[in-house]
């Protein structure tokens, strides 16, 4: 598996259009506080999880529960195991973080998806729908410039060995843009 992979169409514009309608009327969009700096701010978006019941995660401080699979949604991780077979093994994804960005205000800050519920090398597939926005990518130890991403309507991009131990992403802020779904999807080591 490269380190990053991109499918421009994974989803043909038909089939990524419904799903966007599906998922932004069908799902209970949550709008968590978060505690920044000793204060508290909602998300600058919403957001569900999804997943096995048992796929608990703690993401920024809080503890996840997460929604029963949306029938849309579990055929989509079908979809992405399959165009991930050529790689070889792919893990079962048990958990899907979506995000809606209602505007082109509404953002993602620096982060890496490294939490230890992930394991050492996570495989991380994300699916873009609605308005195309760029992924920002920075090194960690800045070695190399920052570089974008694009992430159009119906793509997916898939975040390969390393990419969370070296790179840091974000979805920065922009002007003139409509609404955005992404679903993260994420395999979580579940612990009995
Ligand atoms: O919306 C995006 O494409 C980024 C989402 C993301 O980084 C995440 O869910 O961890
Ligand atoms: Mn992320």
């Amino acid at each position: 598996m490269p380190p990053l992979w991109r499918h421009d169409t994974l989803l043909a514009t038909d089939k990524a259009d419904r799903l966007l309608d599906c998922l932004e009327h069908e799902l209970d969009w949550q709008q968590p506080r978060l505690t920044l700096f000793g204060r508290e701010h909602p998300i600058p978006r919403r957001q569900v999880w999804m997943g096995d019941r048992e796929a608990r995660y703690r993401y920024s401080g809080h503890d996840f529960v997460p929604e029963p699979w949306h029938p849309e949604v579990a055929r989509l991780a079908e979809r992405i195991a399959h165009a991930l077979h050529t790689f070889g093994e792919v893990p079962r994804f048990n958990s899907v973080l979506l995000n809606r960005y209602a505007s082109g205000a509404e953002r993602m800050g620096w982060h890496s998806d490294d939490e230890p519920e992930l394991g050492q090398e996570p495989l991380i597939a994300a699916v873009s729908l609605g308005s195309e926005r760029p992924l920002r990518f920075r090194w960690r130890d800045r070695r190399a410039p920052a570089f974008n991403v694009s992430l159009p309507h119906g793509s997916l991009l898939v975040m390969g060995p390393g990419v969370q131990r070296q790179l840091q992403h974000a979805l920065l802020p922009r002007t003139g843009h409509d609404i955005r779904i992404s679903l993260t999807f994420r395999h979580i080591i579940v612990r009995h």
